[in-house]
C-alpha cells in the first residue's frame, strides 16, 4: 500500500451543504439511503470527477438529480465522472446494503450485545455509505431510522422518534448512530446563557446505577469549560452511550459520545480509584472535543494533534483543578515517559505532526496525544497565561466552523502574542526526545549553569535542529532554603550558559521544575543533593523526581555493580513516608519504585543493555530492603491511612487508599498477613484488587483469586481485572504459561477488545515475563496478533507496539523478536494496519 503524504493535500472537488440519511436496520442487511446536496468547491480545481469513498458496501441504486446512473464502485469507492456532473448545485442519491452483525472490525456500523453502534473516526463512515470521508468536508446532517429497538439516537437534536437534526456542520468522522434496548440515566445542565440541556447516559438495563460518577464528571466538565475557556455547549441534548465492544476509550461524536463501558460504569465495589480518575478525565476529554475537535476540526489527518494534543492538555488541566494539580502532573509525566518516550526512542518514533502515513489508525499514539499536549503546555509557559488565554479566544473566533491546520494554530499565537514561533514549530515536525546535559560551576559568588541540547536521530529524520525549550529552574541552598524561585530559562541553541551572581555558596539546581519540557535530563547529582531536594524542593514534581533519581541510581548501581541498597535512599524515603504534612497521594508516588520498563529505558539511555531478569530481581531486593528499613513504622502507618466511613471517590480518599496499599505491599515483603486481612475487609474494588495484587505478587492469593472469581464472574469489567492481574503479577518464569492457560479459559472472549487487552496487554506489561529468555512471551503475542488481525486489525496493530522496544535488548532477544515480527509479516492477507506497524518496526 502506498503512503499518504501531507504535501499531497488538495481541497475536495465539491462542498456538501446537506446530508439526509435513512437507515433500515437489520443485523445482516441494513439499508442506508443517502441524499447529498453538493456543489462545486470554488476553492478547488474545477471540472474534477466526484470521488466518493466506500468500503464493503453493496450499491443498490445511484441517482443524480433524480436520474439513475449506472456507475459501478471499485474496491475503495465510487467515481462519478466530471462529464456527468452539473456545474452548479446537484443532488446525489445512493442506497447501499451493509452487514453490521458480521462487522468484527468495530469500525463503521457494527453490533455489540444486540445494540447497533458506530465508530467513524478516522475512516469508518466509508463503511456506512459512499461519501468523501475526509475531515475537511463538513455538512449538516439529518438522520432517520427504522427499527423495533426502542432507543434510537444520532447526532444533534431530536426532531421525532428516531429522527435527528444536527444544526452544526461536521465532518463524517463525527457521525454516530445507536439503536438498542437501553436505559437512560438522566440529568440536566443550564449553560452560561441559560440554555437548559438534557444529559443522558445510556447503558444496558442493570447498569444504570453505575452512571452517577460519569454524570457528575460531565456536569463538572461543562461548567469548567465555561469558566476556564469560555466555551458553552451548543445543542439541546448531550447523549453518552456505553458500549462493551469498543476499540478506543471513547469517541467525541457530535452530541452523541460513544464510550467504552469501562470508562463510564463505576460503583465503589466494581471500579478502582484509577478507574474513577480515568472516567472523569475521559468524560471531560470527549466533552471538551465539542469545541476543540468538533466546532474546530482538522483539515486532514496529519493535523490530528491539533484536536488531540489540545484536548488532552485541556483534560489534564481539568483533572488538575478537580484533584491535586502536582500529583496529576507527576502521574502525567510518568505516563508520558512510559509510553511516549518509549515510542520516541524506538522504531515507531514519529513527529507530533507526521507528514506521511499508510494507515491513519496507527497514529492515535502517545506522541500525537501526550506529546501533543506537552507542546501546548510549553507554548503556554513561553507566552504566559494571559497571552495563552488571548490566543485561545482568537483561535475560537477565527476558526469556528472550520477545518484547521497546525499553521493556523501557530498563526493565532503569533497574532495574539507577537511571538515568532518559526523555531518552536520544530516540536511539531521533528520526532524524538531531546536530551539535555547540565553541568555547572561556582566562582566568585557566581553560579553558572551550562546546558547542552542533543536531538537524537529518528527513523527518516537524520538531521534535527535545536528546539526552543523552556527550562523552569529554581536554586536551593545546601540547607534546603530556596535561593532562586522558579525562573524560566529559554533554550534556543545547542549550547547555553546562564549566570546567577551574588550567591554565598554553590547552590543545588532544581531544573525542569514541573517537567517544563518533554526532555531527558542528564545531570550528575550527588545523592546528598538529591536527598536535600527530596526533603526541601518547593516544586512538588522535582521533589518527587529527586526520590526517583535516588531510587534509579540505587537500582542501576545494584544491577550493574551489585552495590548494596544505599542507606541515604532508605533514610530519605523513610522521612518522606513518615512526613504527615505531605499529601498521602504524593507519598504513595514517592514510595513507588520505577517500573521494570522504566529502568530498562534508563539503562538503555545510558548505554547499557538491560537484562529484564536482573532488573526484576534488583527491584525486589530494593523493595525488601526498604520494607525492612520501614518495618518499625509500617503497622502504625497502615492503620493511620484506613479510610473510615462511606466510600468517597475524592482524590484525597483515593490518596489514602493508594498510600495504604503501597505500605501493605512493602509489609508483604516481610509478612503477607496484613494484605490477606485487607483483602478480607476490603470495602472497595481499589482495596480488594490492590490486596489481591499484593498477594499474587508474593506467590500467594490462590484462595482469594477463586473467591474473587466466584464473586464477580457475572461482571464483565471486573472479570477483565481478574484476567489481567494474574498475568501482570505473575513471576517471570510463569507469565507466558499463565497467559496461555487463561486464553483457554471459557470466559476468554478474544473478540472483545477489553478482554483481549486484559490478557495480552498484561503479558506485554509484565516486563520480565514478556522478555523472558525462553522467547515464549514473544511467540505467544505473535500467535495472537496473527489470530486477531483478520478480525480486528486496529486492535491487533495497537497491540503490536509491545515489540517496539526490541533495539534495547541483547542480540539473542533482538533475534527472537525480529523472527516473530517477520513471521507475522509473512502471514497471508495481513491488514494494512498491522503490515505498516511491522514494516516500521523491522525498519
Ligand atoms: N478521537 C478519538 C477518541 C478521542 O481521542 O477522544
Ligand atoms: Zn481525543
Amino acid at each position: 500500500p502506498t503512503a499518504i503524504l501531507l504535501s499531497d493535500y488538495t481541497p475536495f472537488s465539491h462542498l456538501i451543504d446537506h446530508v439526509t440519511l435513512h437507515f433500515t436496520l437489520h443485523p445482516l442487511q441494513t439499508r442506508v439511503s443517502a441524499r447529498l446536496s453538493l456543489r462545486p468547491n470554488p476553492a478547488a480545481v474545477q471540472g474534477q470527477d466526484l470521488r466518493l469513498d466506500g468500503e464493503n458496501l453493496s450499491l443498490l441504486s445511484l441517482a443524480l438529480n433524480g436520474k439513475p446512473l449506472a456507475h459501478a464502485p471499485d474496491e475503495t469507492g465510487l467515481t462519478i465522472p466530471a462529464a456527468d456532473l452539473p456545474n452548479g448545485p446537484f443532488t446525489l442519491e445512493t442506497e447501499v446494503e451493509i452487514s453490521p452483525q458480521t462487522n468484527t472490525s468495530l469500525d463503521g456500523l457494527y453490533m455489540s450485545n444486540g445494540m447497533y453502534c458506530t465508530q467513524c473516526e478516522a475512516q469508518g463512515f466509508r463503511k456506512i455509505t459512499f461519501y468523501p470521508d475526509r475531515p475537511d468536508v463538513m455538512a449538516r446532517f439529518d438522520v432517520t431510522m427504522d427499527t423495533d429497538l426502542p432507543t434510537q439516537l444520532s447526532n444533534g437534536n431530536p426532531t421525532g422518534p428516531g429522527a435527528w437534526h444536527d444544526p452544526w456542520p461536521k465532518p463524517a468522522y463525527l457521525f454516530a448512530l445507536v439503536a438498542g434496548d437501553l436505559v437512560a440515566h438522566t440529568d440536566h445542565f443550564t449553560t452560561l446563557s441559560g440554555r437548559r440541556v438534557t444529559l443522558n447516559i445510556y447503558t444496558r438495563a442493570g447498569d444504570a446505577h453505575k452512571c452517577a460518577y460519569a454524570m457528575d464528571s460531565l456536569i463538572r466538565s461543562m461548567r469548567w469549560d465555561e469558566q476556564v475557556y469560555g466555551r458553552e455547549y451548543d445543542l439541546d441534548i448531550f447523549n453518552i452511550v456505553a458500549v462493551d465492544d469498543f476499540n478506543m476509550g471513547a469517541m467525541e461524536n457530535k452530541g452523541l459520545n460513544i464510550f467504552n463501558s469501562k470508562l463510564v460504569l463505576a460503583t465503589p465495589d466494581t471500579a478502582t480509584d484509577d478507574d474513577y480518575a480515568r472516567i472523569e478525565a475521559v468524560i471531560a476529554h470527549e466533552y471538551f472535543h465539542n469545541w476543540t475537535g468538533n466546532r474546530i476540526t482538522c483539515r486532514d489527518w496529519f493535523q490530528l494533534c491539533l484536536k488531540e494534543g489540545l484536548t488532552v492538555y485541556r483534560d489534564q488541566q481539568f483533572s488538575g483543578d478537580m484533584r491535586s494539580a502536582p500529583v496529576k502532573r507527576i502521574e502525567d509525566v510518568l505516563a508520558l515517559r512510559a509510553r511516549q518516550f518509549r515510542e520516541d526512542g524506538g522504531p515507531l518514533a514519529h513527529a507530533v505532526r507526521p507528514d506521511s502515513y499508510v494507515e491513519i489508525n496507527n497514529f492515535y499514539t502517545a506522541t500525537i496525544y501526550e506529546k501533543g499536549a506537552e507542546v501546548i503546555g510549553m507554548l503556554k509557559t513561553l507566552v504566559g497565561d494571559a497571552a495563552y488565554a488571548d490566543a485561545l479566544n482568537l483561535y475560537f473566533t477565527r476558526h469556528d466552523g472550520h477545518a484547521a491546520t497546525i499553521e493556523d494554530w501557530l498563526q493565532v499565537f503569533t497574532d495574539a502574542t507577537g511571538h515568532d514561533l518559526t523555531q518552536f514549530k520544530h516540536w511539531y515536525t521533528q520526532a524524538g526526545t531531546p536530551h539535555l546535559t547540565l553541568t555547572d560551576d561556582f566562582k566568585n559568588g557566581t553560579y553558572t549553569l551550562y546546558i547542552k541540547q542533543n536531538n537524537p536521530t529518528t527513523p527518516g529524520q537524520p538531521h534535527k535542529d535545536p528546539k526552543v525549550i523552556p527550562i523552569a529552574l529554581g536554586l536551593l541552598s545546601t540547607s534546603g532554603a530556596e535561593v532562586l524561585p522558579t525562573t524560566i530559562l529559554t533554550l534556543t541553541q545547542a549550547e547555553h550558559s546562564f549566570e546567577f551572581p551574588n550567591l554565598t555558596a554553590k547552590p543545588i539546581p532544581s531544573a525542569l521544575r514541573g517537567f517544563s519540557a518533554p526532555v531527558v535530563l542528564h545531570q550528575t547529582q550527588s545523592n546528598t543533593d538529591r536527598a536535600i531536594l527530596l526533603a526541601h524542593d518547593t516544586d512538588a514534581f522535582n521533589k518527587c523526581e529527586a526520590g526517583r533519581a535516588l531510587a534509579k541510581s540505587a537500582l542501576t548501581d545494584h544491577i550493574l555493580h551489585q552495590t548494596p541498597t544505599p542507606h541515604d535512599w532508605l533514610a530519605a524515603i523513610t522521612a518522606v513516608t513518615r512526613e504527615t504534612t505531605l499529601d498521602p497521594a504524593f507519598r504513595a508516588l514517592t514510595l513507588r519504585l520505577p517500573s521494570d520498563d522504566d529502568i530498562a529505558q534508563t539503562l538503555h539511555a545510558s548505554g547499557h543493555i538491560p537484562d529484564p531478569a536482573a532488573i526484576h530481581a534488583a527491584r525486589r531486593t530494593l523493595q525488601t530492603d526498604l520494607a525492612n528499613h520501614l518495618k518499625p513504622h509500617l503497622p502504625s502507618l497502615i492503620a493511620a491511612h484506613q479510610t473510615p466511613g462511606d466510600f468517597s471517590p475524592s482524590a484525597i480518599a483515593a490518596g489514602h487508599r493508594a498510600f495504604r496499599l503501597g505500605l501493605l505491599s512493602l509489609m508483604a515483603r516481610i509478612d503477607t498477613a496484613p494484605a490477606t486481612h485487607a483483602y478480607q475487609n476490603a470495602k472497595s474494588m481499589t482495596e480488594q484488587l490492590g490486596a489481591l495484587a499484593i498477594l499474587l505478587d508474593n506467590g500467594m492469593g490462590q484462595p482469594e483469586l477463586a473467591q474473587f472469581h466466584a464473586q464477580w464472574q457475572n461482571d464483565r469489567l471486573v472479570m477483565d481485572k481478574w484476567f489481567g492481574l494474574q498475568i501482570s503479577m505473575a513471576a517471570p518464569d510463569h507469565a507466558a504459561h499463565i497467559t496461555k492457560f487463561l486464553t483457554e479459559h471459557a470466559d476468554f472472549d478474544w473478540k472483545n477488545p477489553n478482554r483481549f487487552r486484559a490478557v495480552i496487554a498484561s503479558l506485554a506489561a509484565n516486563h520480565a515475563g514478556f522478555h523472558h529468555a525462553s522467547g515464549q512471551g514473544y511467540a505467544l503475542l505473535a500467535d495472537w496478533l496473527i489470530k486477531l488481525d483478520p478480525v480486528n486489525p486496529q486492535t491487533a496493530a495497537r497491540m503490536s507496539t509491545a515489540f517496539e522496544t526490541w533495539p534495547r535488548y541483547d542480540q539473542t532477544r533482538q533475534t527472537l523478536i525480529r523472527n516473530e515480527l517477520s513471521r507475522i509479516r509473512q502471514t497471508p492477507n495481513l491488514s494494512r494496519n498491522l503490515g505498516e506497524m511491522l514494516d516500521r518496526m523491522l525498519g
